[in-house]
């Protein structure tokens, strides 16, 4: 996409398409007042809703819609520039004859993914991280991510950076005077030995968020919960309770599950996904055998796993070594109760509830700590700025640890306003939708 233009003025649906009760469609550029002026005869006051009947054109005689229009004024709206909303009724031919008569008007034109907010960015509106934490925001499906996204799109990382940043200056302000002014001021070395463990606390603290970063991470993303266990210990029945829905075939043949099979289940407002896969045994079943290999490699890579065992089912001894995280269930506790941490039944529903107990308590454990960095863009300007900040303490030339510290800032600042670099916002504004 361009560069946003700003003489072009956009419009876009700002609703998901479909049937629904109303429809908002935003206008953002220098026509946006005349657009309203078009369709609805004269532009109410800036931030106040209007009804208007809404022609197809000025010149029209035909009605399209009644509608509620505001106005929004360049300082005081989203983009930073001119723009009008119209909540007209959400059926689709309303809304197509709406953005028919919007396309009509000479110098609109359609607005590309995310052009709203690339605009509002451009407007200095919001900064890039902000901006991130808005598509997160608009994907998120369980509490905790929106919680997450909504701590972005407020600034909450922007403004850490900002306060690393500003202590960084001031140390590398004191480094600089030293050398370029050392026999006329008086810098101390104890002076220096403060900045220099002040960069040390600055570098300690990117390593925690990066550290939460993987929780961060794991919530934008989801969690992985691998059933493991024999085949017919129960592990299709299991998963397809919690899904509330017949996802997996159920059967007493052994070797029935053989992909891998992955049901998103949100459990307290953790996005968790659980993996059914194919039962662990030696099987001389070639296709069968493939599947146990892929069941070994995703309940390695899984953040829980979910030992099954049942007293009518035989466990191969070895073929997953226990993990600290590593949940052992009793299974079909219907026949008779047995070892581990949970007895469970899909028959009577005994210890289910307990089971998803377990795996949030597991899971909001790693929380703490946890952050808003999530994005691999944040997370890779902040190993950056860690490098350079330990290169700056590993030198006992004053002029090489400015250096550092130098890329340092220019690393963090990256995050939030990597300048000139379009491909970058691309990249974050092609996950936005239209209308955004
Ligand atoms: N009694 C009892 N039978 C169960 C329970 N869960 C599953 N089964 C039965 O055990 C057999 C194997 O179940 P399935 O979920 O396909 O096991 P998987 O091979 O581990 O996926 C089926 O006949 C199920 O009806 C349970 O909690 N109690
Ligand atoms: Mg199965």
């Amino acid at each position: 996409m361009p560069v946003s233009d700003n003489h072009d003025t956009i419009f876009a649906p700002a609703t998901a398409a479909g049937r629904a009760g109303v429809a908002v469609i935003r206008v953002s550029g220098p026509d946006a007042r005349h657009c309203i002026e078009c369709l609805a005869g004269s532009c109410p006051a800036p931030r106040y809703m209007s009804l208007r009947r809404l022609k197809f054109a000025s010149d029209s005689d035909e009605t399209i819609d009644q509608a509620l229009v505001v106005f929004f004024e360049a300082r005081s709206s989203y983009t930073g520039e001119s723009m009008a909303e119209f909540h007209v009724h959400g059926g689709r031919a309303t809304l197509a004859r709406v953005l028919e008569a919007l396309s009509g008007i000479p110098g609109l034109r359609m607005a590309a993914p995310g052009e709203f907010t690339r605009r509002a960015l451009i407007n200095g509106k919001l900064d890039l991280t902000q901006a991130e934490g808005l598509a997160d925001l608009i994907d998120a499906e369980t509490e905790s991510q929106r919680r997450q996204a909504l701590a972005l799109t407020e600034g909450r990382f922007s403004s850490q950076i900002a306060s690393w940043r500003g202590r960084l200056i001031d140390g590398l302000a004191l480094i600089e005077a030293a050398i370029e002014f050392g026999d006329e001021v008086d810098i101390s070395d104890e002076d220096l030995a403060a900045v220099r463990s002040n960069i040390s606390e600055i570098g300690r603290e990117l390593k925690l968020i990066l550290e939460a970063s993987a929780f961060s991470k794991k919530v934008r993303e989801g969690f992985e919960v691998a059933l493991v266990g024999p085949p017919n210990v129960g592990k299709s029945s299991l998963i397809n309770m919690l899904a509330e829905k017949e996802s997996a075939i159920v059967s007493p043949i052994a070797g029935t599950t053989r992909d891998v099979l992955r049901i998103p289940v949100d459990i307290n407002g953790l996005y968790v996904t659980f993996l059914d896969m194919a039962g662990l045994r030696d099987t001389s079943d070639e296709i069968e055998k493939i599947g146990v290999e892929r069941a070994l490699l995703s309940a390695e890579a899984a953040d829980i796993r979910i030992l099954m065992s049942s007293a009518d089912t035989r466990a191969e001894a070895d073929l997953v070594k226990c993990r600290d995280n590593d949940i052992r269930v009793w299974a079909k506790c219907d026949n008779g109760v047995g070892p581990g941490d949970i007895n469970l039944s899909t028959v009577t529903g005994d210890g289910v509830a307990q089971l998803l107990d377990m795996i949030f308590t597991t899971l909001s454990r790693r929380a703490a700590g946890s952050g808003y960095a999530a994005h691999k863009r944040q997370l890779d300007g902040l190993r950056n700025a860690v490098d350079e900040l330990e290169a700056a303490l590993n030198t006992n030339d004053e002029e090489v640890c400015a250096a550092h510290a130098k890329y340092a800032i220019r690393a963090l600042e990256g995050i939030v306003d990597p300048v000139g670099a379009e491909d970058v916002l691309d990249e974050v504004f092609a996950r936005f939708c239209i209308g955004k």
